[in-house]
């Protein structure tokens, strides 16, 4: 997989729009929800009071992100199924090794489903512990209007629409950005069934 340069958003946030093209995000969505069939999306709880998550999460990876009443966590095995989850689809490990060459291979890859009205609070990334690797986000489906902030929760935060194929790498000072999906445009792409919106995220833990 090659790559064209990216595009830098921010320090340390590097863009390519529409990376893969309508062929590649057919493709990655095939595998995507193939794997999905053997590590179903979970809904997810706030750690303590237990309020549902408006996303539904799998993982695929050696280690995948998960959150309950009892807190949030990385682990080997589905909550729901006792599995480990699926390994992560090749096309993504590409992909990865393209955005960032330096990087060793990722260990998760967490997938964030959104219907028409799911979102997600700003907040950042800390449950892992390698914070010198960057993330890497990869975006399928609906336009999401995505919410980027700086490291203190009171940092002035800027907007940006993400489209279905586009890449994006937070490293640097953005790996502990505060960030959210302030909401999804419902209807705005028909690749994910019913509208809706997939995220995948390849970390190091
Ligand atoms: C900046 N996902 O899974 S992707 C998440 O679209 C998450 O589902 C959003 O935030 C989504 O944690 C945003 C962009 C993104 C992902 C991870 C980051 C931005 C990030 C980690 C650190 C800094
Ligand atoms: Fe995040």
């Amino acid at each position: 997989m090659q790559l064209p340069h990216a595009l830098a958003i921010a320090e340390g946030v590097q863009l390519w729009p529409e990376a893969l093209d309508q062929s590649q995000q057919a493709e990655l969505l095939g595998a995507v929800l193939s794997a999905v069939e053997k590590a179903p999306f979970v809904h997810p709880t706030m750690p303590r009071t237990g309020t549902p998550f408006s996303v539904t999460q799998t993982n695929f990876g050696t280690l995948g992100w998960v959150s309950d009443r009892d807190g949030y966590r990385y682990q080997e095995l589905h909550p729901n199924t006792g599995k480990p989850w699926p390994p992560i689809p090749p096309m993504l490990i590409s992909l990865w090794h393209a955005a960032l060459p330096d990087a060793p291979d990722p260990q998760c890859c967490l997938v964030n489903y959104y219907d028409a009205g799911a979102r997600m609070g700003l907040h950042q990334d800390r449950d892992e512990t390698a914070l010198d690797v960057p993330v890497l986000s990869v975006s399928l489906g609906a336009k999401a209007l995505f919410r980027l902030g700086g490291t203190s929760r009171k940092s002035p935060s800027r907007s940006l629409t993400l489209h279905s194929g586009d890449l994006l790498a937070f490293g640097g000072p953005a790996r502990l950005a505060f960030h959210g999906i302030d909401r999804i445009v419902a209807g705005s792409c028909g690749l994910v069934p019913d509208g809706g919106r997939i995220n995948l995220t390849l970390r190091r833990v």
